[in-house]
């Protein structure tokens, strides 16, 4: 029995799952399955509700006395960016956050080495004091061993003490890895596994409950990942007084382990999923979106977790090691993504008592119809416009996920995780052929020296929003197209934006028919869409047209469909319109064969979330039979968490975690990737880690070889498990 039946059957049975068998599930590359296996089993325990709380989160110091490997926060006394706030600061950061509804504060910080323990029941006292009604969760397993320490106490007299002073939970951090093998190395000053268990076992007994976490992504591999959790599960049975286990994703700035990505979103997933399998015992897993990135996080609400954290407020862990996510949500946009995830929100507390009941009933049930559409579609059967729509509405992620993918296997044979380097120019903002040339000659020269990767296709991106830019006439154009293949041999010329093609074609005097003959005789090999139009105001039939009139000329092109919702609020996507743009581009294959791939694109004027944009995905497969290869270009899927370098070579882009999820969701291809802006080898590198095969392409969607992709494919191959190095 392979290992999703095998633990579909222990989980229907009621029998724990072993640690075998949580390793198996780390090494099975069934996304889909492990996550639907998870969502089903967090949905038996909390039904549809998803949790948040508003919090603040104070980082009093931090200087530290520790030095942990992976940490890019502390700093020792008289460092540049050392900080210790007075506690008069603290109480009115407090109060800031008490002022916007906050019903509890999250207190961690660094080991100060002059700071006695009387400072520290100090500032608890005084927040209490100032603010009764707040939950005070504050000091790790590791600040509290560096209390006890200096105040010659036992850990349980400090955790009483504190407790007295208005102390309510302990907050989970510290866990980091539990297994030797890994904490000697990046931590080993901090205290053992066992002292770590057992201060939150004195804690549960005194009453106080406490999270957990496991920090992950680094240079740890899946059996101490499975090694960690089963600790935390055996503490669990015998206490009961863990709330939420969270695991935290390594953030990669400033470390001295070498490490310089992200971790993968596919990775992220898998082990939120894992996590709620394995942990039978704990009611909360916790998609905490300051590590994660808000894209992920969202998604992990369908892959067993159900609580997002908080509003934050001012994280500096995170943010000093790179993080992307910003340091705090508004509650009506956290609501917005669980809404949108379809589940329900409830705004919680510290304790996990809703604060006000949610409101139920927003959700529609599985119904028979869906049932029977999920059915029919299992076996193959066609989909008409009606069933889509209904699929649309009510599956879910994974019953999509599912679905498309065993289509993309009938179609796509092996041609999986493609992309195509690329150097755009924006024509508008060049007044001649020379000034575009220039600029093409420099993203090469950065795209080799960064990457070690010529770019394969040069982009004329026709598309202008600026009244001022320099309008294009089609000889110009041609003209341009024929010097850069005079410049550049090895590359293949494409021409980007619809609508600019018509106005090109109008200038002209001409026919769409006419203009794309004369732009396959300059030697343009593809057309697509721009990223910087959106084309929601051509009708179908003068996209439609375009396509075509360029495929008589020959020439290749690349559809893209937009999925749009309500810009504010938490308004369904229109699926509606949506399905029928794909509809209408299959038929266009039909008659002409000339659509290279389908790329999904989210509007720009709305607020179309990662979920959203997966089920587009899923639902572009299953309506766009005749079109082999399905695309999720990085440039257009959504993103909420900024963009930020690293100084490498690999500057990383939060839609590439995203995107390489995409491929368990129908997706096939990940389209042109701009050297200018976006790495191809970090996108590579998390297609490989989500189990599937990084692939450089042409327009024709040929594979071209070269070192880079085999550099990745080999040493993915050798590394344990996750690990790119
Ligand atoms: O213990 C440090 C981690 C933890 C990095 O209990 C890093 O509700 C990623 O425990 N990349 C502190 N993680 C944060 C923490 C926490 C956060 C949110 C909620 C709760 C809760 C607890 O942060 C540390 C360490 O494991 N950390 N550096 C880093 N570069
Ligand atoms: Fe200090 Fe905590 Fe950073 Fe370790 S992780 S160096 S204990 S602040």
């Amino acid at each position: 029995m392979d290992i999703i039946s095998s633990v579909a059957k222990k989980i229907d049975q009621g029998i724990r799952l072993t640690d075998e068998d949580a390793l198996a599930l780390f090494q099975s590359s069934e996304l889909v399955e492990i996550g639907r296996l998870a969502d089903q089993v967090n949905r038996k325990k909390n039904k549809d509700v998803v949790f948040y709380n508003v919090n603040r989160h104070i980082n009093p110091t931090n200087i530290c006395a520790l030095s942990c490997k992976f940490c890019a926060y502390s700093r020792k006394p008289g460092e540049e960016g050392a900080y210790a706030y007075s506690i008069d600061e603290m109480v009115a950061k407090a109060g800031e956050a008490v002022n916007q509804g906050a019903t509890e504060v999250h207190m961690v910080g660094g080991l100060h080495p002059r700071w006695k323990f009387e400072h520290y029941k100090d500032m608890i006292k005084a927040v209490k004091e100032a603010f009764p009604q707040v939950h005070v969760k504050a000091f790790t397993a590791v600040e509290l061993d560096w209390l006890a320490r200096r105040a010659r106490k036992t850990i349980e007299e400090v955790l009483r003490e504190l407790q007295e002073v208005g102390l309510g939970s302990l907050p989970g951090g510290g866990a980091e890895i539990f297994h030797p093998e890994i904490r000697d190395v990046i931590c080993d000053t901090k205290v053992p596994a066992e002292q770590w268990l057992n201060t939150h076992r004195l804690a549960h007994g005194l009453g106080m409950h406490s999270n957990c976490t496991m920090l992950y992504g680094h240079i740890e591999n899946y059996a101490h990942r499975v090694d960690h959790m089963r600790r935390l599960r055996e503490l669990q049975d015998e206490t009961g007084g863990f709330n939420a286990f969270i695991p935290l994703a390594f953030q990669p700035f400033q470390n001295e382990m070498g490490i310089d990505r992200y971790t993968f979103g596919y990775d992220d997933l898998k082990t939120l999923a894992i996590a709620r399998l394995f942990l039978d015992n704990f009611r909360h897993i916790k998609s905490y979106w300051i590590m994660l990135g808000q894209e992920i996080a969202q998604l992990g609400l369908q892959f067993g977790a159900n609580d997002l954290d908080g509003t934050v407020i001012e994280e500096k862990i995170s943010r000093m090691a790179g993080g992307r996510s910003g340091m705090a949500m508004s509650r009506s946009f956290i609501e917005q993504l669980i809404n949108k995830s379809k589940r329900i929100p409830c705004e919680r507390d510290t304790l996990y008592r809703p604060v006000r009941e949610p409101e139920y009933g927003s959700l529609v049930p599985t119904s028979d119809a869906l049932r029977q559409i999920i059915n029919r579609a299992d076996y193959d059967a066609e989909l008409k416009p009606d069933d889509l729509l209904h699929l649309a509405a009510e599956a879910s992620l994974h019953d999509l996920g599912r679905l498309a993918c065993a289509r993309v296997t009938a179609d796509v044979d092996g041609f999986e995780g493609s992309v195509v380097p690329v150097a755009t120019v924006s024509l508008p903002e060049f007044t001649s052929s020379d000034e575009a040339l220039e600029k093409l000659v420099a993203i090469f020269e950065t795209s080799v020296s960064k990457f070690a990767l010529e770019p394969r296709v040069i982009a004329l991106d026709l598309a202008t929003s600026a009244s001022t830019a320099h309008i294009w006439s089609l000889t110009e154009v041609n003209e341009l197209i024929t010097a850069c293949r005079e410049r550049f041999p090895r590359q293949e010329v494409a021409l980007w934006g619809t609508k600019a093609l018509w106005r090109l074609a109008h200038s002209a005097g001409m026919k769409l028919e006419q203009a794309a003959q004369a732009l396959a005789k300059a030697g343009l090999l593809l057309f697509a869409s721009s990223p910087a139009e959106s084309e929601t105001d051509l009708t179908s039939s003068e996209v439609a047209a375009a396509h075509e009139a360029l495929h008589a000329a020959g020439i290749g092109t690349e559809a893209r469909v937009e999925i749009s919702a309500p810009a504010f609020g938490s308004g369904e996507p229109q699926w509606a319109a949506f399905l029928k743009r794909v509809e209408v581009f299959n038929e266009v294959q039909k008659r002409s064969k000339g659509l290279r791939s389908i790329a999904v694109s989210a509007s720009p004027d709305s607020f179309v979330t990662t979920s959203e944009y997966l089920r587009a995905v899923a639902l572009t497969r299953l309506n766009a039979p005749d079109i082999r290869n399905v695309s999720a270009p990085l440039a257009q899927i959504p993103t909420i968490s900024q963009q930020k370098g690293l100084g490498t070579a690999s500057y990383q882009h939060p839609a590439e975690k995203v995107a390489a999820v995409a491929l368990h969701y129908g997706a096939n291809d990940l389209g042109a990737i701009d050297v200018a802006r976006l790495s191809p080898v970090a996108v590579m590198q998390q297609v490989r880690a989500a189990g599937f095969r990084p692939m450089l392409r042409s327009t024709a969607m040929e594979q071209i070889s070269t070192d880079v992709v085999e550099q990745i494919n080999r040493s993915l191959r050798h590394a344990p498990n996750h690990t790119v190095s």
